[in-house]
C-alpha cells in the first residue's frame, strides 16, 4: 500500500524528511504539506502536493494517511496529540516534548488508543555503527559493557539554544542512543560546565555523566560550537575490547600537506543513511511490519532524563532519574 504522508514544518528537517521520501522510499507519497511560512511550504510543495494553512487541517485531511512533525520543538507534542486523536500514524522529531506534562499526555493518548500510532525522530537508532555496538553488547561479544564514551559537536550550534537547552536538544540523542545500545535505563546523571570557547561566549560546553542501572557509565561531551565541522564520536569499552564509531566519507583527502578525511557540516550529512532507514523502516511498519524505532516512551523517558540532567546542571548533585514503570502497553514494542 502506498502510504501518504502529511508533513508539518518544512524548514531544515521536514524539506530533508520531504526529499527523502520523494526520492528514496519506495510506497510512500508527500501529498500535503504545512508550514507557517508559505513560502518555504510552497519551496517544498512546489506543485507536487497541497500545501494547508494550518496543522490541524493537514492532520484531518482524508487523503493523509501517516504525518511527519517536523515544526518547532513546541508544536511537537500538541501536533502528535492531534495525530494520535485522528488514529493517524505519527513520526516526531526530537524532542517529543517540550515539558513532562506534555511527554505523559503523548504516552497516556497513545495507550488509550490501544495501538502504536507514535514513533520519535531519535535516527542514530538507525545507524549502522551504534546498531553494531548494540549487538555486541546482546551478544556479549566482547564481554559486559563498563563504559559508552560520546562526543557530540556541532560546528556551530543553533542560535536559541542556550547551555541549559543543549541538554534538551542535543545531548537528549546520547541519551536514547545510550539506553538503545545498552539495553538498560539510565539511574542518574551529573552535569558540569567546561569554560566557553572564545567563539561563544554565551554558550558552555557541558560534560554529562549518566550511570545506567547495572552500573555502566556513560560520558557526554557536548560542543556546539567546534568551530571545524560535525563530529559525533562513540566508544564503547567492554571487559575485553572496545568498540568505535568510524564513519568516514568514501575519500581520503592529501591536500597542502594535510592527510585526511572531510569532516561533515551537519547531523543531516552525518546521519544521512539514519534517516533515509528511519523513513523506509517507518513506511514498512505501516504496511504490517514493526516500528522499529524510538517509541512514546523513549521519547518520554528522553525528556524525563533531560530534565533531570537540567537540575544536575543547575545544582551541582548527582540527580536521580525516576521514570516510574513503564506501561505494559510497551513491553512488545521494538
Ligand atoms: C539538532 O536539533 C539535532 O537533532 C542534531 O542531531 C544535533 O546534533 C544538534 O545539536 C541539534 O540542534
Amino acid at each position: 500500500m502506498t502510504v501518504r504522508f502529511g508533513l508539518v514544518g518544512c524548514g531544515v528537517m521536514g524539506s530533508d524528511h520531504a526529499r527523502i521520501l520523494r526520492n528514496d522510499i519506495t510506497g510512500a507519497e508527500l501529498v500535503a504539506v504545512h508550514d507557517k511560512d508559505w513560502g518555504r511550504a510552497k519551496r517544498v510543495a512546489g506543485d507536487r502536493c497541497r500545501i494547508h494553512a494550518d496543522p490541524e487541517q493537514l492532520i484531518a485531511d482524508p487523503s493523509v494517511d501517516a504525518i511527519v512533525i517536523a515544526s518547532p520543538d513546541a508544536t511537537h507534542a500538541p501536533l502528535t496529540l492531534l495525530a494520535i486523536a485522528s488514529g493517524k500514524p505519527v513520526l516526531c522529531e526530537k524532542p517529543m516534548a517540550s515539558n513532562l506534562d506534555e511527554a505523559r499526555a503523548v504516552v497516556a493518548a497513545e495507550v488509550a488508543a490501544g495501538r502504536q500510532l507514535v514513533q520519535i525522530g531519535f535516527m542514530r537508532r538507525f545507524d549502522p555503527g551504534y546498531r553494531a555496538m548494540r549487538a555486541t553488547v546482546a551478544e556479549g561479544t566482547l564481554g559486559n559493557p563498563l563504559f559508552l564514551h560520546c562526543v557530540h559537536r556541532n560546528a556551530v550550534g543553533p542560535d536559541y539554544v542556550t547551555s541549559d537547552l543543549v541538554l534538551a536538544n542535543s545531548c537528549v540523542h546520547e541519551i536514547d542512543i545510550s539506553r538503545y545500545v545498552l539495553g538498560e535505563d539510565h539511574a542518574r546523571v551529573r552535569v558540569i560546565r567546561a569554560r566557553p570557547s572564545r567563539k561563544a561566549p554565551n554558550r558552555q560546553p557541558l560534560m554529562m555523566i549518566l550511570e545506567t542501572e547495572s552500573g555502566v557509565v556513560v560520558s557526554v561531551e557536548a560542543f556546539l560550537d567546534a568551530q571545524y565541522g560535525y563530529d559525533v564520536q562513540g566508544e564503547l569499552v567492554c571487559e575485553e575490547g572496545t568498540l568505535s564509531l568510524d564513519p568516514h566519507p568514501p575519500v581520503r583527502r592529501r591536500l597542502d600537506g594535510s592527510d585526511g578525511h572531510a569532516v561533515e557540516a551537519d547531523w543531516v550529512a552525518r546521519f544521512a543513511d539514519a534517516y533515509r532507514c528511519q523513513l523506509r523502516d517507518f513506511v514498512a511498519a505501516l504496511n504490517g511490519g514493526r516500528f522499529l524505532g524510538s517509541s512514546a516512551w523513549d521519547g518520554y523517558v528522553a525528556s524525563l532524563t533531560a530534565e533531570a540532567a537540567l537540575r544536575a546542571l543547575k545544582s551541582g548533585e548527582t540527580v536521580a532519574i525516576e521514570r516510574g514503570d513503564r506501561p505494559a502497553f510497551y513491553d512488545s514494542f521494538g
